[in-house]
């Protein structure tokens, strides 16, 4: 289902980027279970290069039961670029939950005007899939903009209208990026660095895909994914 959206990611990196491999534990890399009504397979990809430290997607796919498609780039310290996130879900044909982002580390003016703005015009196109759904585990004022994509939506929205979405907010994420002046100040990269870390944090928290890991694969496994993996910069508290 979600096929199509790693592909032109991977496509777009490979052709815009100089990627080396940031290796996976391979116990985390892939995965198969046979737990639930349809096996589950989960892989994950992690590159880096100048402009990115860490670019990160998963795949779980688990036929008619799941198709999740997982993604977040995370731009080197110097940039104070939001990072790009894409979750994008489906459990069966009926219930599909897409969210696609820029993801702000920062919400001062000067800040939303140079970085979330831009996304306007594009997100206006397509407000069907901005629907202004209640959070139930995040808080949309915390790493998440006035612009995201957040929708309920069915198969055939996501081949016609998020696909052309997401090209589009990929193809302003790669523009704002290159008008973007890295920072050379240790003032300004410590905060960008702090801003990054504590996402990790706060997303490792508030990820709501922690009981579908376990139910997959263990907790064992999922704790390890969670913090060695997908938010690294994250350390387990210990009382949830
Ligand atoms: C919701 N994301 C979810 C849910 C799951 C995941 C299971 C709950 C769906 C439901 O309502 O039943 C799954 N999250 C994952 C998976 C990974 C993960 C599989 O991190 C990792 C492989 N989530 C992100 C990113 C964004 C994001 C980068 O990881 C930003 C675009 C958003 N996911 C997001 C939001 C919701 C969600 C906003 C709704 C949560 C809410 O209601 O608060």
């Amino acid at each position: 289902m979600f096929q199509p959206f790693l592909q032109h990611l991977e496509k777009e990196l490979f052709s815009r980027f100089d990627l080396s491999s940031r290796p996976i534990d391979p116990e985390l890399e892939f995965q198969i279970s046979q737990r639930g009504k349809n096996p589950a397979m989960i892989e994950s990809w992690c590159y880096q290069c100048p402009q990115f430290r860490k670019i990160r997607y998963t795949y779980i796919n688990a036929g008619e039961t799941a198709q999740i498609f997982n993604s977040v780039l995370y731009p080197s310290y110097e940039y104070d670029l939001p990072l790009l996130g894409v979750d994008l879900l489906a459990f069966g044909k009926k219930k599909i939950l897409v969210v696609l982002d820029f993801q702000p580390l920062f919400r001062d003016e000067d800040y939303l005007e140079k970085y979330i703005e831009p996304i306007a015009p594009i997100r206006a196109k397509y407000n069907e899939m901005a629907q202004d759904l209640e959070m139930k585990f995040y808080d949309a004022n915390q790493y998440f903009s006035p612009y995201l994509l957040f929708a309920k939506t069915d198969a055939e929205t996501v081949v016609n209208r998020l696909f052309p979405a997401y090209q589009e907010y990929l193809q302003l994420y790669w523009q704002l990026l290159e008008q973007a002046e890295p920072k050379t100040d240790s003032a300004s990269i410590e905060r960008i660095t702090k801003a990054q870390k504590d996402y990790d944090q706060y997303s490792a928290e508030r990820d709501p895909a922690s009981g579908l890991f376990r139910s997959y694969f263990g907790s064992e496994w999922a704790e390890e994914f969670v913090h060695n993996f997908l938010f690294e910069d994250s350390v387990p508290v210990a009382v949830k």
